[in-house]
């Protein structure tokens, strides 16, 4: 493979797969890929996918294999850490958050035990997946408890007397529901998150990441964002743009037969919901369309 073509790291089969070659997708990328090949070959534009398990990602880009990566905020941030107290350093960057992959990484103890803060902790041991991460935050917070790692099934740890408590993912938080658990302190809120390599790239490839990274923020931007048309009274546009977040200025244009309502057009980059067109309606709008957006170039 030409050293010219650019390699994005994504996860091969899990939670954040469809996610992220649907992004890509969106972002004009057409790929191929041959039955159980773990590479995406990008037709049309220089760049190949390689999938791979999310915790090889930044690894992949801390080594320059890969240029780009998707993943976890809570897989990078562990990385990071690990990295940034090593002699190389950390040698990739956190470049924009997406919108999925939302998970919280927390504290979570036995509903038997006494235990229901990191504070009743001192001494004692928790079971993680993410030892650095964890680590961090309990020196941060000045207690002396120590960190036992586990690869999966965090949350077996206290059954199997090999820890106090826990430190784990939760989304829903069904499995600490079942394993008894009870939710404490959040470490950190996650979602999938693009990384990039720090290292110097040629003039080409760095013009085809600032695409990317450009095409990936509109495709995220636009998810959100909603057109937005009505009929309002001339006097209400103050009001308009208040109760619609992430507006830019308005386009307002003459009705036929009234000098006192107009139409109004405005994009909106945040959820509009139920309560914001009853509102509008309350302050005089009428005839409101809410249409969804395809791309969106800033
Ligand atoms: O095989 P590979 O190593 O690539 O995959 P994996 O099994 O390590 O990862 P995967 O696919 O499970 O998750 C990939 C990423 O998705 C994680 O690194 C997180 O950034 C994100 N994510 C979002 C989650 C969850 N939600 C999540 N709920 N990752 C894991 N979980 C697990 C959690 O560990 C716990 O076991 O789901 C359970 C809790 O879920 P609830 O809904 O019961 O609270
Ligand atoms: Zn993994």
């Amino acid at each position: 493979m030409s050293e010219t073509r650019i390699k994005i790291a994504i996860q091969k089969s899990g939670r954040l797969t469809e996610h992220s070659t649907t992004l890509l997708q969106k972002c004009g990328l057409i790929f191929s890929q041959a039955k159980n090949q773990l590479i995406g070959y990008g037709e049309n534009m220089p760049i190949d996918l390689m999938f791979v398990r999310d915790d090889d990602i930044p690894d992949l880009i801390q080594e320059n294999l890969c240029s780009l990566g998707i993943v976890g905020k809570n897989v990078a941030l562990e990385k990071k850490i690990a990295m940034d107290n090593s002699k190389q350093g950390c040698l990739f960057s956190f470049e924009e958050n997406l919108n999925f992959g939302q998970c919280r990484l927390t504290f979570a103890y036995p509903e038997s035990s006494s235990y229901r803060s990191i504070y009743d902790l001192e001494g004692k041991t928790i079971a993680t997946s993410y030892p650095n991460i964890v680590k961090k935050f309990l020196k941060e917070k000045g207690l002396n408890v120590y960190v036992t790692q586990f690869s999966g099934a965090v949350e077996l740890a206290p059954s199997l007397g090999k820890a106090e408590a826990i430190c784990d993912l939760v989304s829903t938080g069904n499995t600490l529901k079942v394993h008894n658990l009870i939710q404490g302190e959040v470490v950190l809120d996650s979602v999938a998150t693009v990384l990039r390599s720090t290292q110097v790239l040629s003039d080409s490839k760095e013009a085809w990441i600032k695409k990317l990274i450009e095409r990936i923020n509109g495709v995220i931007q636009v998810s959100e964002s909603k057109y937005i048309m009505m009929h309002a009274p001339k006097d209400s546009l103050q009001k308009i743009t208040e109760l619609l977040p992430g507006t830019e200025a308005p386009t307002v244009l003459p009705l036929e037969g009234t000098n006192t309502t107009v139409a109004v057009h405005v994009v909106c980059k945040e959820t509009v919901f139920w309560e914001t067109l009853e509102g509008l309606k309350k302050i005089g709008a009428s005839s409101i369309l809410v249409v969804p957006l395809e791309k969106m170039l800033m």
